[in-house]
């Protein structure tokens, strides 16, 4: 039979398994399991509620991130984590586990908002084109997803909850003592009762209304602040750090990008930033992504100093207060509001001509930087490579340790955002320090012994030298001496120094910064909150919600005059009068008042920030989940206080704000009591991705790769020979292939396997469509050990299999159940594979015990063919739930090892052994020998020495 004309072939095969077949199959299954709820997970309780045997079953909760529903849909590099999470799922249902797999739409942002804007189509319209686009594509692959569970971001229905979680954050505070967040109502009763101070030093009685929620916003979760953004008039948007061009324009259109001050509101995840560093811990999470986190958060260790300036005090944060003895100078952020405190009239004594930037006044020469400091990111202000740049504020501070006096120096390497927004500058040991002091001939003073032979004075140095492992040289004042110590323990002494004088303490600083919350989009969460006639923020009570966004004419920010810094940004929702401006009663006893609307929506992550809650109860109208069944899906793990999803798949790119906000979230609910779990994800793991050859012509443009020929190694497109490189996948690369088109020229299972054996799931590997084939053909020949091409009817015989035959099923059935249990795919289809064509070559009809086995081991990674064929066995209920093969371990170890026998040391049998022999069983197995007790010719046994596997010395008595 030709493989290469399939006319022919099915003339000859009619019952082959074909794309033809598969596409039958597929759609058959699918539509059966959809019908028949083959992948409803029971709930302990409530409306999911089912399955009586469910306390005998272990949970898993099986995860993908949460996909955005792209307008162009998906192509073939999307979907390997969704399969790889349903080959697991699958897996485990079939090794007795209660399964919750289930996926749904991350759908607010910006993509469907600039189509709105473009086209006047509602973004929602948009949006579940998509959605419903993607589902069809998904379902399509046969994913067994328990769908009741499926939502969208966008749903009132779900968003009510994202708006309730912001009400609950908003109305707590962060207890530092308890290390818990708390309901502020305990704060104010607190405050009322006098059991805590009022910031101010004012009886709380005393406050008026606004003044106690000035008082209030300084300690909740979720408050408003004025923080500076990049405001661009001509966008009429503030945009992102990244969006910002490095000479202060906007990437999209280059307009000017101001700095302005906004009130945003945010987050104040930084009171979580101990304890999100700590539970990282214990995460069963990539090495790599936990670093991330940590540098994210940034915990450093260090102290606060203060610097006697004119009767004020500026205060540093260092890392290195062992080098005390060496800072010559210091430096402010240009925008340090000190600043202009200290700035003298004229230039005093000692100014150097390179200190004043030419500059007749300080104050003219700081006005000057400052305004140059404001056009610059803060990613470029501390670019290491960066000429250092600055000015002379004119002042001069007193070193505390040995009192000498230092200038101070404004310059845009230090940020006003980090530490205490001022630093101590020593030159000797740090790399900027030193390049500015080069720069404006400042002293280099060396308090750290180098270890290489450069000596120490630094005056003739090339570079700082930087070192954590090194001797205090240079460091003696009056009271203190550091001459000698180790940096630690240096550290230790001069901080208890400056605690003792009541300047310095030691402190933690973090790089973490607050969560910047509002967008001044259209299509996002709208905020549940109302300002009365005093301004005072109100949140909306439970009643109220889902606050649903209004319908608008226009989704448009309003621009400005592109160079009218003057401005400020008007958001699509404010141009809302009638929903914008409303009478409530907020059920609080004030009665019915006029109040305004927030009209800024929340960020695209706010929905994703506890979605893995919602899929366990999605219909829950009460509550954001109930308790008992959050409880069971997501409740500690034995001896570790958290527990979460069991495995969580999603790319590497959400190493840091996705997770860390997701994180912070479910902290913020446990500690409020709404949830049992305060970490979400207990395992995470990072796909790889699917790339793709991309082909260019000589102009270097992209040409589309189904087009292109190959001779001899090189490769052509229309005659023209063009250069091929690996790339990303996707339209714009003209390199994107659908996995309809791959469904339909194989079928589904075909397309799952080629993903899944194309390598290790977690590294990259270029798609190549020609070497689909290969997975077609291994599911064809697994047909055909089952059913007759020509009949159609099944072929296995109730025989017992032979001993070869057994060792090759049961090594297989070993071996899948660890790659399963492991995500190695690509191995266990390798292990597969060797089975059927073990099967194959022994060219004889197959015990049906045999291919039962195989077709659950395959059932898994291709689960319509697996279905098609357990019913060709003569099998009535669904391969979905039936037990995965547990392997005979006599089957699985195939070689046997040679023990020695010894009795009073000299050789008396020889024994064939497993390798896995236990002592004991050995020490059985050698005294049963026959030859063993002929040489012991009824002797007692003094002592036997078992080494197992290889030796067994008998020593009579
Ligand atoms: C004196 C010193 C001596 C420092 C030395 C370093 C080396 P990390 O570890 O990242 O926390 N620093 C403090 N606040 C800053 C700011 N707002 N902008 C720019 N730099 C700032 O870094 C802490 C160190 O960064 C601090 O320790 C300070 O310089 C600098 F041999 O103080 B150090």
């Amino acid at each position: 039979m030709s493989e290469t004309n399939p006319a022919a072939a099915e003339v000859a095969a009619p019952h082959r398994y074909t794309a033809a077949v598969a596409a039958e199959i597929e759609a058959r299954w699918q539509d059966f399991w959809d019908a028949d709820g083959t992948y409803a997970a029971p709930n302990p309780k409530g409306d999911l509620a089912g399955d009586p045997g469910l306390a005998a079953k272990p949970k898993k909760y099986i995860m993908d991130m949460f996909p955005y529903p792209s307008g162009a849909g998906l192509h073939v590099g999307h979907p390997l984590g969704y399969i790889a999470t349903d080959v697991f799922a699958r897996f485990q249902r079939m090794t007795g586990h209660n399964v919750l797999h289930t996926l749904g739409f991350d759908a607010f942002g910006l993509p469907a908002e600039q189509h709105a804007v473009q086209t006047g189509e509602h973004p929602r319209v948009t949006t579940e084109a998509a959605i419903n686009n993607m589902k069809s594509q998904l379902r399509r692959l046969g994913l067994g997803h328990d769908k009741r569970r499926s939502f969208a971001t966008i749903d009132p229905e779900y968003y009510k909850w994202t708006q309730w979680i912001f009400v609950q954050i908003f109305n707590s505070w962060y207890d530092d003592e308890a290390e818990k967040a708390r309901p502020i109502s305990e704060l104010v009763a607190r405050f009322e009762s006098g059991e805590r101070a009022v910031p101010g030093g004012r009886s709380w009685d005393a406050l008026s209304a606004a003044e106690r929620a000035d008082v209030l916003g300084e300690y909740r979760l979720a408050y408003a602040s004025d923080a500076p953004v990049n405001w661009c008039p001509g966008l009429g948007t503030v945009l992102a750090n990244e969006e910002v061009t490095a000479d202060g324009r906007s990437e999209r259109g280059n307009f000017p990008v101001f700095k302005a001050k906004l009130r945003q509101w945010n987050m104040r995840i930084t009171a979580y930033a101990d304890r999100l560093l700590d539970d990282l811990n214990e995460l069963d999470w990539p090495e790599a992504i936990k670093l991330q986190q940590r540098n994210w958060i940034g915990r450093s260790e260090g102290a606060r100093v203060d610097f006697p300036v004119d009767g004020e005090a500026i205060t540093v944060f260092t890392t290195r207060q062992d080098t005390l003895f060496g800072a010559t100078y210091m430096v402010l952020a240009p925008e340090h509001p000190l600043v202009e405190k200290f700035t003298p009239a004229a230039w005093p004594e000692g100014t150097r001509d390179v200190w004043t930037g030419g500059h007749a006044t300080p104050a003219e020469a700081v006005a000057a930087y400052r305004a140059q400091a404001a056009s610059k990111s803060d990613v470029e202000r501390q670019a290491e490579a960066k000429d250092k740049t600055g000015v002379f504020t004119g002042a001069f501070a007193t070193n505390p340790v040995n009192g000498e006096q230092i200038p101070v120096f404004i310059a845009d390497y230090v940020l006003m955002g980090y530490g205490t927004g001022a630093i101590m500058a020593v030159p000797a040991h740090d790399t900027r320090d030193f390049a500015f002091a080069r720069a404006f001939e400042l002293p280099i003073r060396c308090v750290v012994e180098p270890s290489d032979d450069r000596g120490t004075d630094a005056s003739t140095w090339d570079d700082a030298f930087v070192s954590y492992d090194a001797k205090i040289v240079n460091s003696h004042g009056e009271d203190v001496s550091l001459d000698g110590l180790g940096v630690t323990d240096a550290k230790a002494r001069i901080t208890e120094w400056l605690q003792r004088k009541g300047i310095g303490e030691g402190t933690v600083n973090f790089r973490l910064r607050d969560w910047l919350f509002s967008r001044q989009r259209y299509w996002g969460e709208p905020f549940p909150i109302v300002y009365d006639e005093d301004g005072i923020a109100h949140s909306l009570p439970e009643s109220m919600l889902p606050l649903e966004l209004p319908e608008v004419e226009d989704y448009s920010p309003r621009t400005f005059d592109p160079d009218d810094a003057d401005t400020s940004p008007e958001t699509p929702l404010s141009r809302n009068q009638d929903w914008v401006d409303v009478t409530l009663d907020l059920g609080d006893g004030r009665g019915p008042r006029p109040y305004r609307r927030e009209t800024n929506t929340m960020p695209n992550w706010a929905g994703s920030c506890w979605y893995e809650l919602r899929y366990l109860d999605p219909h829950n109208s009460e509550k954001l989940v109930d308790p008992e069944i959050e409880q069971y899906w997501m409740g500690p793990r034995a001896g570790q206080p958290h527990g979460g999803v069991d495995l969580y798949v999603g790319g590497a790119e959400h190493a840091v704000l996705h997770l860390l906000y997701a994180r912070f979230w479910s902290k913020v609910l446990y500690d409020l009591g709404h949830i049992s779990s305060p970490e979400p994800f207990h395992k995470l793991y990072n796909q790889g991705m699917i790339q793709a050859f991309v082909y260019r012509d000589s102009r270097g443009f992209p040409v589309p790769a189904a087009e292109i020929e190959e001779r001899d190694g090189a490769f052509f497109h229309n005659g023209e020979q063009v250069k091929r490189e690996l790339g990303k996948m996707g339209k714009s690369l003209k390199n994107a292939v659908t996995p309809e088109a791959i469904c339909e020229e194989y079928g589904a299972d075909t397309l799952r396997l080629y993903e899944m054996a194309m390598g290790p799931l977690d590294v990259s590997r270029p798609w190549d469509t020609r070497a689909v084939v290969g997975q077609y053909r291994l599911l064809q020949r697994l047909w055909r050990n089952v059913v007759d091409e020509a009949t159609g009817e099944v072929t296995v015989v109730d025989t017992e299999p032979d001993e070869t035959t057994l060792r090759a099923l049961h090594k297989a059935i070993d071996g899948v159940r660890q790659d399963l249990e492991g995500l190695r795919f690509n191995t266990a289809i390798a292990k597969v594979t060797e089975l059927n064509n073990h099967l194959t070559k022994a060219g004889a009809a197959v015990p049906r015990p045999v291919a039962e086995s195989l077709v659950l081991l395959i059932a898994p990674l291709a689960p319509h063919i697996a279905e098609e064929l357990w019913r060709k066995l003569g099998h009535t209920d669904s391969v979905v739930h039936q037990d995965f093969p547990v392997a005979d371990p006599r089957y699985v170890v195939d070689e046997t090892v040679t023990c020695v026998v010894q009795v009073k040391g000299k050789v008396k049998a020889r024994l064939e052994v497993s390798p896995a022999i236990s002592d004991d069983e050995l020490e059985k197995v050698a005294l049963a020998d026959e030859k063993v007790v002929a040489a012991l010719d009824g002797a007692g046994i003094r002592k036997v020495i078992v080494r197992a596997p290889k030796l067994v010395n008998i020593v009579p008595a």
